[in-house]
This record gives structure tokens, C-alpha cells and sequence, in this order.
């Protein structure tokens, strides 16, 4: 429980920090990716190296974020909601106590890094296909990227 607080906390600063400096992606200012009833909204972004990505339940349902381990960079951090560290602890947590659940409302974040494409899934709908993609590609260097694609 006292986890969970402290990711929403963590995603609330995110919100604040992307907004400053223009957004990761426009979808509205609070958030990056939406969860509906039984889907992520959009299934897939693209963002850049060094960029947090914010999920907000916009739902009643509870979901999780859980990344496929096998379909991320091989370099890239591990990440799911709930902070565990691989899926079977995630999955684990999840069969066990419904832990690392994002409840109504609740966001979630994560910095990504390394560039390449990351799927990732909400546990307890998997089986209705409710699935991700994030696609980072690799930052033009300074860090402050415009929107216009100015890249070759
Ligand atoms: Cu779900």
C-alpha cells in the first residue's frame, strides 16, 4: 500500500515535469498512456531516450503495467507497477494478493532509457488482449527535442 502512494506520488511529479517542457506525446496533460475497461489508450507511443512515460487508470477496473521480459532491450531496466523486479515476481504478486494493481486514478511512470521497443502487458487482462508498446528511439543528443523532426 504504502508503495503504491508513493509510485502515484512519483507519477504526479512526472506530470509536472513533462508538462514542463512540452509533453511526451500529447495525449491531454496528465498522462501518456490511459487505461480504458480493457485496453491501454493508445496501445503504442514512441518517445524518446531520457523521457518518462505516465500511465493513468482512467478506468474503474484495476490493471497493472507489467513488462514482457523477453520483449524488451536486453540492456534496459525491468519494470512494472508495483516495482518488482522481474514478471514471475510481478505475476507472483498479482496471483497472490492482486498487489501491484494501478487502481481508478492511480499513474504510474517509468524513464526509459535505452532505446528499442518494450511490450508489456496488464496481468489480469491478458487473456482479452489488453497489451502495450513503448517505442523509445534514440535522442538527438542535447536533450531538449523539438517536435518538428529535424532528423535526417
Ligand atoms: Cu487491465
Amino acid at each position: 500500500m504504502k508503495r503504491r502512494a508513493f509510485l502515484a506520488a512519483v507519477g504526479a511529479a512526472g506530470v509536472t515535469a513533462l508538462a514542463g517542457c512540452g509533453g511526451a506525446s500529447g495525449q491531454g496533460d496528465s498522462y501518456d498512456v490511459g487505461m480504458t475497461a480493457t485496453a491501454f489508450d493508445p496501445p503504442e507511443i514512441t518517445v524518446s531516450a531520457g523521457e518518462e512515460v505516465v500511465w493513468q487508470n482512467t478506468s474503474t477496473r484495476d490493471h497493472t503495467v507489467t513488462a514482457y521480459e523477453n520483449s524488451i532491450p536486453e540492456e534496459a531496466a525491468y519494470f512494472a507497477s508495483g516495482g518488482y523486479e522481474s514478471e514471475q515476481a510481478a505475476r507472483d504478486a498479482w496471483r497472490n494478493e492482486f498487489e501491484g494493481a494501478i487502481t481508478n486514478g492511480e499513474t504510474f511512470s517509468h524513464t526509459f532509457e535505452v532505446p528499442g521497443r518494450y511490450e508489456y502487458v496488464c496481468i489480469p487482462h491478458e487473456t482479452g488482449g489488453m497489451v502495450g508498446t513503448i517505442v523509445v528511439e534514440k535522442s538527438s543528443g542535447s536533450g531538449n527535442q523539438s517536435q518538428s523532426s529535424d532528423r535526417s
